[in-house]
């Protein structure tokens, strides 16, 4: 197959990536990573020594892609029948500018709350993990002005931006609810959780949703 993906069916970074391949139904071979054993993660590693997935290898055009915006990109440009980058410039900037706030403002602050629990306990940061749950807080806030134009983060086309809000919100979601503070926050997850393709991808993480360390773990959308 000309498409291959170094995954976990768990990472956050990962679901934007498989969003991406099931939105367009792109053919891949799914790859599972296991970073914690140094023979599993050695294939990936030596596409990208930076040891972080999801990386994709495109054996027809000869290229190791890493970045799951990047990915996106790569896809849409080479693969994709629907673009989730739009043709549009200035749709396309608002795109990847809402995909960089999700990411930095969102998933990398839950980032901190899952690396937070994963220490001993005489190491652990609370004054960090509460500057991260205020950041999330924020980032809903900023977000509830945004939304309002159609469906999705940019109006009623599914784009970058919603690929990067799935697994962010679905993750912050556990430490930082979304509430009826943000209402228009709030129906839009709903929509993102339920989408077919984030669903095929909540679906395949759901065995190992028991994993991830967090009070609260992950369920499957009611
Ligand atoms: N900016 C990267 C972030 C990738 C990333 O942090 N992936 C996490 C999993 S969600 C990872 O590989 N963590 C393992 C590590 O940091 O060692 C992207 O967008 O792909």
């Amino acid at each position: 197959m000309t498409l291959k993906l170094y995954y976990h069916p768990l990472s956050s970074y990962c679901h934007k990536a498989l969003i991406a391949l099931y939105e367009n139904d792109i053919p891949f071979e799914p790859v599972v990573v296991n970073l914690a054993e140094e023979q599993s993660s050695a294939e990936m590693r030596a596409l990208w020594p930076v040891g972080k997935f999801p990386v994709l290898k495109d054996e027809k055009r000869g290229h190791a892609i890493a970045e799951s915006s990047v990915i996106i990109d790569y896809l849409d440009r080479h693969y994709a029948r629907k673009r989730l980058i739009p043709e549009d410039a200035d749709a396309a900037w608002q795109a990847r500018m809402w995909d960089r706030f999700f990411d930095l403002y969102v998933m990398e602050k839950q980032g901190k709350l899952v690396e937070d629990n994963l220490r001993p306990a005489e190491a652990r940061d609370p004054h960090g993990v509460a500057k991260a749950k205020e950041a999330i807080a924020k980032s809903y806030a900023i977000f509830e002005k945004q939304l309002g134009k159609g469906a999705f983060a940019l109006g009623d086309d599914y784009t970058l931006a919603d690929c990067a809000a799935s697994p962010a919100l679905f993750y912050a979601s556990l430490a930082v609810p979304i509430t009826d503070a943000t209402p228009k926050l709030k129906a839009y997850y709903e929509r993102l959780v339920r989408r077919p393709s984030y669903l095929r991808a909540l679906k395949e993480a759901e065995p190992f949703f028991h994993w991830v360390p967090m009070e609260v773990k992950p369920t499957m959308p009611a």
